[in-house]
């Protein structure tokens, strides 16, 4: 990472799909429309604990239009798993592509094909279903309770989903023994749906080869096409899955869905294309939520604001499959010993099955819940030991040389930084002295709240080579950079265009990005985990730099030049010390010796560590004590990001995890009834997200605080780190404004107005 001068990377380049996204150009996969296509459609279970004791499709079949229904006696009896990768911890496999048996309100249970998408939903009404009601629980503590009863046959038993997580280290009670301060607080979170733009939507298409072609919306494409192969009984080549423009995923597309599975066994079973696309309420009811959660927390504290001792217990609801409930267990109670840094900790996790949608991988994956209690405890001892809380979280902040909880150091002081740099930012110290009441309006009242995060990008250990480019100069000078990173619409692969093009001394304009094509991009583990960049970045690096040198090397002999004395610099080779002596790459690449043109390819692939972003949120909230709305005002996000590749990208990234963070504290759950499993506010109408009114004056403040060597030219992740510091922030304003502290999320007017009552009362 030695200084030096960028010329494209750190660039707001013009975003290199922005022409066809603004025009409406741009493809997503509901726009492929085949010849003779088929439309998809799922029969839903009404009860959400049952087993099938008879099913009778042959109205449906009889219905003009319809071409095919599938029940579990006709589709491959194979565990399917959610699993980004087949050998990584962090899914289960306890979902099989139809069965006997529902487990929520809402499972498919057959799946029709027909010439509409209307004569595919009519048909499903002439389905019938007979079913056996079996006892079911609702929430984690009726699924706890002893005697419950037990959704699934797999797994450890007692309803969890994984044996309990346990981590001890240093002596906990020891601790406690020389704290001089000990709190103890329950926490607990609803559920938010990660409402992308774009609902889940594929499309099949079988060849004459007994070859599928597969579009779909997902941020796992080659394990989308291994999951495809192995229930349908192909070899990996015999399956192509394709990603176009994507509307959003937010972790919860990298999961593989009963939809996609059935959509292919439709299309087989018909010779005919078919396309599946959820409404909006499917992927309320079929998609994957955040884990709904619980957590005791027990902290103990030195008069000078020092945490010597934590334990935890945190329990989170995975709903009726695993899906990501191992990962997020894992990653979310292991983050959770870090952030403040704590020698003597002991947590344990714990993901419990109940009769409900699935919860999955949700941006801030089983994160955002462990340190919303985190930030929120440490305020409460701010105040109790008479500490200004930005002050108490510098003293605590990890720093260079702790170890993370995945085994890794920390680089830098990337935390401290973000606080730091926020303090004055947001002129802190003057707004914490400053009259809470608001003139003119004597109902509301102000607050000031702080909250920190830091998040690991990367994949899996172990695996090796996770990231993936190829890059190709042509013969005409241009460059194609191969990538099988799906871009979820955040810019990622205009930053991997930028890499390239520093890297390899040619224009931004000149390289043009191919991705989601499984037959033709290299293997690509995902994009999840914040780590497009980070990874894939690497590795496009690493692949320009071998390109570079080709190039150079038939620069040299058409210059009659050694290569040592040559560089590159928007695409014209010159040789030092001799202006005038130079070329374009187009006539680097041309004939030579009569040999015809020709182009030259270059791959790398990149290993990666773990490296971390940090962030300190400060917030200004306005809290109106008649009605009980909050409103956040000012939100001043301080991000430590590494090198960043293109800012306003990154900028949008922090404004978007914002709002999406905004909406989880004060107004967005899926409710399900607890008396029958029901989807209460499945849908847009009565889910409320926050909309641009609702949206603070956000100042996003970009720190290079602590390049990680890991990442190019030290970049790190931007993408899940958002999402996680403006919840407890919010919640510690709120405290500030009108002196009412809240543990839960969200959030609600009716919560406020009735902690005003009970405080008065007091
Ligand atoms: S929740 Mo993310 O796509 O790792």
């Amino acid at each position: 990472m030695t200084k030096q001068d960028f010329r494209i990377v750190g660039k707001s380049v013009k975003r290199a799909d922005v022409i066809e996204k603004v025009t409406g150009e741009g493809k997503y996969t509901g726009d492929y429309h085949l010849p003779g296509l088929l439309h998809g459609k799922i029969k839903r279970a009404e009860i959400a604990h049952a087993r099938i004791t008879r099913i009778d499709v042959s109205k449906a079949l009889a219905y003009p239009g319809v071409k095919a229904v599938l029940t579990h006696h006709d589709v491959p009896k194979v565990l399917h798993y959610g699993s980004p990768h087949p050998r990584s911890a962090s899914c289960t496999k306890d979902q099989y592509i139809l069965e006997d048996k529902v487990r929520f309100w809402g499972e498919g249970v057959a799946a029709v094909a027909a010439v509409s998408e209307e004569i595919a939903d009519e048909a499903l009404d002439l389905i019938e279903v007979d079913y056996e009601p079996l006892p079911a629980v609702y929430d984690i503590d009726a699924a706890q309770a002893p005697g419950a009863p037990q959704i699934h046959e797999v797994g450890p038993g007692g309803n969890l989903v994984i044996p309990p997580v346990h981590i001890e280290r240093g002596d906990v009670e020891k601790g406690f023994a020389e704290a001089d301060l000990i709190l103890e607080g329950e926490f607990e979170g609803g559920r938010p749906v990660p409402t992308y733009m774009e609902p889940n939507v594929c499309v099949a298409d079988w060849d004459g080869s007994n070859k599928l072609t597969f579009w779909t919306s997902t941020q796992t494409s080659f394990m989308v096409r291994g999951a495809l192969a192995e229930v349908l009984g192909l070899p990996l080549n015999k399956v192509r899955v394709l990603v176009d423009h994507m509307g959003g995923g937010f972790g919860a597309k990298q999961d593989l869905f009963q939809h996609e599975f059935l959509c292919a066994l439709l299309a087989r079973k018909c010779r005919r294309p078919v396309k599946m696309e959820f409404t909006r309420r499917e992927t309320f009811i079929a998609g994957r939520s955040r884990h709904p959660f619980r957590m005791w927390l027990k902290q103990g504290f030195r008069k000078d604001g020092t945490l010597v001792a934590r334990d935890m217990k945190v329990i989170y609801e995975s709903g009726a499959y695993g899906s990501h409930s191992p990962g997020v267990t894992n990653v979310g109670t292991a983050s959770a010993t870090s952030l403040y840094r704590c020698e003597n900790v002991r947590l344990d996790g714990r993901a419990v099955y109940t009769n409900t949608p699935i919860a999955g991988a949700y941006r801030g994956y089983g994160v955002v819940q462990t340190y919303f209690a985190i930030d929120i405890q440490m305020d409460e001892a701010a105040e109790k030991l008479g500490i200004d809380p930005a002050e108490m979280r510098l003293r605590n902040a990890v720093r260079e040389g702790d170890i993370a909880p995945s085994g890794h150091p920390i680089v830098g002081r990337g935390l401290e930084a973000c606080i730091s740099h926020g303090i004055e930012a947001f002129g802190w110290q003057a707004k914490r002295g400053a009259d809470r009441g608001v003139a003119g309006r004597p109902s509301v009242r102000r607050g000031w709240g702080i909250g920190c995060e830091m998040h690991g990008s990367s994949a899996y250990p172990g695996i090796k080579e996770q990231g993936n480019a190829t890059v190709k100069m042509n013969e005409d000078g241009s460059v194609t950079l191969l990538t099988g990173a799906a871009g979820l619409g955040t810019g990622a692969h205009t930053a991997l265009a930028q890499i390239v093009a520093e890297e390899l001394g040619v224009t931004f304009e000149s390289v043009h990005v191919v991705h989601g094509d499984t037959d033709v991009v290299p293997w690509d583990i995902g994009a999840f985990a914040s780590h497009t960049t980070y990874l894939v970045g690497s590795a496009a690096r690493m692949a320009a730099a071998e390109l570079r040198e080709r190039v150079l090397a038939r620069g040299a002999e058409k210059l009659q030049e050694k290569v040592e004395n040559l560089e590159m610099v928007d695409g014209i080779i010159t040789a030092r010390d001799k202006p005038g002596t130079s070329l374009t790459v187009h006539e680097a690449m041309g004939p030579s010796r009569g040999i015809p043109a020709e182009h030259l390819i270059a791959s790398g692939s990149y290993m990666p560590t773990k490296s971390y972003s940090f962030a300190a949120h400060f917030v200004e909230v306005e809290v109106d004590t008649e009605t009980g709305i909050i409103e956040c005002r000012t939100v001043v996000p301080v991000h430590d990001v590494g090198k960043v590749i293109h800012p306003i990208a990154a900028q949008g990234q922090i404004e978007g995890g914002i709002q999406q963070g905004i909406g989880h504290t004060l107004t967005e759950n899926y409710v399900i009834d607890r008396t029958n499993g029901r989807s209460l506010n499945a849908g847009l109408v009565d889910y409320k997200m926050p909309l641009s009114m609702d949206m603070p004056d956000i100042r996003t403040i970009i720190l290079e605080a602590a390049p990680d060597p890991g990442g190019p030219w030290g970049a790190k992740g931007v993408g899940e780190d958002p999402i996680i510091a403006i919840g407890p922030a919010i919640a510690n304003a709120v405290y500030d404004a009108i002196g009412v502290r809240f543990h839960h999320y969200p959030i609600t007017p009716e919560d406020v107005l009735n902690g005003l009552r009970a405080r008065k009362k007091e």
